[in-house]
């Protein structure tokens, strides 16, 4: 796929097709994705909304010290567009934002995007959808397309926890997914609370600058190492000359995460005991009884998303780092005070709390054909029709929608697989081969019953709480293999949709 291609199709539409206008709502990695695609085929009534003043989604909105992706990079990407650029094994949040925005110019998407702009409430009108939206300024605007594809991602609102008195402290509060950098933490005090894959992150490079840190762990985590590497400039010379080399780790990473991980994560066996092991292995590198036990869990390793990290467990034992297990009762202007009532004086509290997960299109509004809402569809938790599409949604589409195979692949790739099905329904539709399409109720059922069926087979359900888990305690991911995943959304089967 290249712009070049691109061209070359575009001008081979034929007169007797239609070129569809398209609104996608987002852009982080699957909404620029998404934008690529339908470029390269010609389709350039084209409007992406971002609500942010800078494309990268996840990657725009994160900026804590010591971010990083738990996923290689070179399996961090487009595999049609593999970068001879990176780094390192596991690069930093604004390396890899670069190459989302990178792309997003290269196919003439980045020009197509309205910044600061909102989607607050879509419509289907009977014929086409009319999209509402709301710039920063707050204007107020109505968008009209045939084709409206949300790509909002999963983890956006940032969870602020309710702790008492957080509002009275003295010092800063920041959230991981809302930096504030112009707080220097060089010498200060600094309280992590939570120690997902972010607050987990951050322990080394604070320790690195601040007086000291205190991490609250509410959960311990399993921890496996996985050692980055630097990539050096001959190792990058030789990926420009023969990109055969970005390509060959592109597909050995994906083995290693869709079969080591992946199939622990969906079937207990082998893999899941491998990773289990490697992460005990891990845990006994802390050379404290006392620090060891408190930084055990009790659960099965990969129940909650497994933390990937190789200086967590060094930096958790420096001199000016404490992990406090006891939980926090609340918080004074001079720090947080645990229920054992020991008060840790602190200059500033950083949240590393997660977000609400799972909230896809949400808090936007949606109203589809005959008057069902957003709120009807997902009355028992967000569900879909193989994580793409819903019933009574016509000509609408998702990237990363309900049970995306989130907590098991490369992002990168789910948003490939999805949005080549999608742009098999836009070629439908841009030659006439039908005017609106939709889901039937009965294979969405069908399918989400299969797969809730399955869900007791993953790691998901062994006991844990986790953001993959909903309110009712669902996995909000996708229990099958990722071949399977593929295979599934490889041909549309028309039958299983309502096609007028
Ligand atoms: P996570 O994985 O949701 O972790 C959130 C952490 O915050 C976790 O340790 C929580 O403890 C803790 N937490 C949340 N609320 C509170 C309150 N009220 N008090 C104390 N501790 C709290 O978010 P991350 O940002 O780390 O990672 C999200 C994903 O981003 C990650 O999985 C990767 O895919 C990248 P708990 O475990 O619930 O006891």
């Amino acid at each position: 796929m290249g712009v070049s291609e691109s061209d070359k199709i575009f001008q081979s539409l034929a007169v007797g097709k239609r070129k569809p206008r398209v609104i996608v709502i987002g852009t982080g990695l699957s909404g620029i994705c998404m934008g690529m695609r339908l470029m390269a085929a010609g389709y350039d009534d084209l409007i992406l909304l971002e609500q942010a003043d800078r494309c990268g989604g996840t990657w725009h909105y994160n900026q804590y010290p010591g971010l990083r992706c738990d996923v290689p990079s070179h399996y961090y990407q487009y595999s049609f567009e593999p970068s001879a650029e990176w780094s390192q094994r596991f690069c930093g949040g604004e390396e890899i934002r670069e190459y989302f925005e990178r792309m997003a110019r290269k196919y003439h998407v980045f020009e197509r995007i309205r910044f600061n702009t909102q989607s607050k409430h879509a419509e289907w009108t009977g014929s086409d959808w009319a999209v509402d939206i709301e710039t920063a300024a707050g204007g107020r605007e109505q968008l009209r397309c045939d084709i409206l594809i949300a790509s909002c991602g999963i983890l956006v609102r940032p969870n602020y926890p309710d702790i008492p008195g957080l509002d009275s402290f003295a010092g800063k509060v920041i959230h991981s997914a809302r930096w504030d950098h112009s707080v220097d933490l060089t010498g200060k005090r600094v309280g992590v609370i939570g120690n997902g894959s972010t607050g987990i992150q951050m322990i080394k490079p604070l320790t690195d600058i601040c007086a000291k840190v205190v991490s609250f762990q509410r959960t311990p985590q399993w921890v496996l190492p996985i050692p980055n590497r630097k990539y050096g400039d001959r190792g990058r010379n030789l990926a420009r000359r023969f990109p055969i080399i970005s390509k060959f780790y592109y597909v050995t990473f994906r083995f290693a995460m869709e079969q080591l991980m992946g199939r622990g994560i969906i079937k207990d066996g082998w893999s899941r005991r491998m990773v289990g092991k490697l992460c005990k292995k891990n845990l006994e590198t802390v050379a404290d009884p006392v620090l060891r036990a408190k930084l055990t869990p009790d659960y099965t390793p990969m129940c909650k998303r497994l933390v990937m990290s190789s200086d967590f467990y060094p930096a958790i034992q420096r001199p000016n780092a404490e992990l406090e297990r006891a939980g926090i009762d609340h918080v004074e202007p001079k720090g947080i005070v645990t229920k054992e009532g020991k008060l840790h004086e602190l200059d500033v509290i950083a949240l590393a709390t997660g977000y609400h997960a799972n909230e896809y299109m949400l808090p936007m509004t949606m109203t589809g054909e005959n008057g069902i809402t957003l709120d009807d569809v997902w009355k028992d938790g967000p569900r879909g029709y193989r994580t793409v599409a819903l019933p009574g949604f016509p000509n609408f589409f998702m990237v990363m929608g309900p049970h995306s195979p989130v907590g098991n692949f490369s992002l990168a790739s789910i948003a490939e697989t999805q949005s080549a099905y999608i742009m098999r329904f836009v070629d439908m539709w841009a030659e006439r081969k039908f005017e609106k399409v939709s889901p039937r109720e009965d294979a969405t059922e069908r399918f989400n019953a299969e797969m809730l069926a399955n869900m007791k087979n993953t790691v998901w359900t062994t006991g844990c709480k986790s953001w993959y888990l909903d309110d009712k305690g669902v996995p909000g991911s996708w229990p099958w293999t990722a071949t399977r995943f593929r295979n599934d959304l490889q041909d549309p089967r028309l039958q299983e949709y309502v096609i007028s």
